[in-house]
């Protein structure tokens, strides 16, 4: 059975998106993983049926890339570091391309995905968000979405305060209305990072919605 969110009742189908951000096992029970992330796979399955149009984006680096630790003297996770693009925070290693890391989490259930994008494989750049590598190249999916005649956007994912702030900034300076499904999501949180995102998301006009959701976990 369908789980209802009335919030969600009235879409318009065929101008919108969920984009489901980076749902993968490094971000869950992995090397990055976040605080309470997997409570938040069987909400994002019941969210993703009432939609049309799924995006999955996928964090997929090369075992030798620039936001890795390991890869600068002296640094260790969460250190920051300036890049020729600005300021990147060095993370564990993480969504290594091909390994269990990278991979969705199992219980994600989304088979009317309709692209998966992929992003992070330039070994010198760092893409937390799915529009934009950190230096400014376009992913494709800005091109992707409007050929398609989409131009309302729901988040959910991880994390909040990096790949789904990240993403949904840009969403707005493309021109795109963005919602983030604030309970779908799970947090990094370090040093204020979320209260931050939070602030920069508001500030630009980013509709966060805090509302709850229950599934029925047979
Ligand atoms: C992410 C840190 C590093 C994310 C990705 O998905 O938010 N965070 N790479
Ligand atoms: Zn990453």
């Amino acid at each position: 059975m369908t789980t209802q969110f009335p919030s969600l009742a009235n879409i318009d189908q065929a101008k919108t998106a969920l984009i489901v951000v980076d749902v993968q096992n490094g971000f869950i029970t992995g090397n990055l993983a976040v605080p309470n992330a997997a409570r938040i796979v069987p909400i994002i399955n019941e969210i993703a049926k009432q939609f049309d149009h799924v995006i999955l984006t996928q964090d997929y680096h090369p075992s030798n890339h620039i936001s890795f630790a390991k890869h600068h003297e002296g640094k260790k996770p969460f250190d920051t570091i300036v890049l020729s693009y600005g300021e990147q925070v060095l993370w564990p290693n993480h969504c290594e391309q091909g390994t269990q890391d990278a991979e969705f989490h199992a219980d994600l259930s989304i088979p009317h995905a309709e692209l998966i994008l992929r992003k992070g494989y330039n070994a010198q750049v760092d893409s937390y968000s799915a529009f934009m590598e950190a230096d400014g190249t376009m992913t494709g999916l800005d091109g992707y979405l409007k050929q398609r005649g989409i131009d309302t956007l729901y988040f959910v994912g991880i994390a909040t305060d990096y790949c789904v702030t990240w993403s949904t900034i840009d969403a707005v300076n493309l021109g795109y209305q963005c919602t983030v499904l604030m309970d779908a999501t799970a947090a990094i949180d370090q040093d204020g990072s979320l209260q931050d995102a939070i602030d920069d998301m508001q500030a630009l006009g980013v509709n966060l919605d805090f509302e709850k959701f229950t599934v029925c976990q047979l």
